[in-house]
């Protein structure tokens, strides 16, 4: 069964969404690093890396499914923020948008009684949890440090040890 027009727009819309925040994350990371936070900026780079496997994903399953990948204009994403917190605070806020727009898609794959794309869906749903709690983490411990130089200086030790995405695709991510 091919996808339907509706689907097939609403999954390069998705696409589009999954690179800007990839353009976004790789922003927050050239921020970080200007500001001396090494760890942390590589762990944006890393959420850079994942968000092309997110768009990546898709575009293997629009492929899959016959349907035409139309890319669109990624738009300019913020360059400058005030301090570490403020930077994880909007990658929160962030994936909190991406959730509902993930969410909003499966509201589409249920009306059009697409199962096919259901079931992909339900791979970023639980996958939107996993980002939505990696973010806000991140932001309780900053709040928790945030005068502490020291700690400050161990967190970001922390966040770079995050693992690099392995997959160009999203595959065997969890
Ligand atoms: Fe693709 O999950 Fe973050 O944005």
């Amino acid at each position: 069964m091919k996808l339907s027009e509706k689907m097939a727009e609403a999954i390069n819309k998705q696409i589009n969404e999954e690179f800007y925040s990839a353009y976004l994350y790789l922003a927050m990371a050239s921020y970080l690093e200007s500001q001396k936070l090494k760890g942390a900026a590589k762990w944006m780079e890393i959420q850079y890396q994942e968000e092309i496997s997110h768009a990546m994903k898709f575009y293997a399953y629009m492929n899959e499914r016959g349907a035409r990948v139309v890319l669109k204009a990624i738009k300019e994403p913020q360059k400058e923020w005030n301090s570490m917190l403020e930077v994880f605070e909007d990658a929160y806020k962030h994936e909190q948008y991406i959730t509902s727009l993930i969410n909003d898609l499966a509201n589409l794959a249920m009306e059009e009684k697409d199962h096919a794309t259901l079931a992909l869906l339900q791979w970023f749903i639980n996958e939107q949890v996993e980002e939505e709690a990696n973010t806000s983490e991140i932001v309780d411990k900053i709040n928790f440090v945030k005068d502490s130089p020291n700690g400050l200086y161990m967190l970001d030790r922390e966040l770079g040890q995050r693992p690099a995405v392995t997959t160009t695709q999203g595959e065997e991510q969890a």
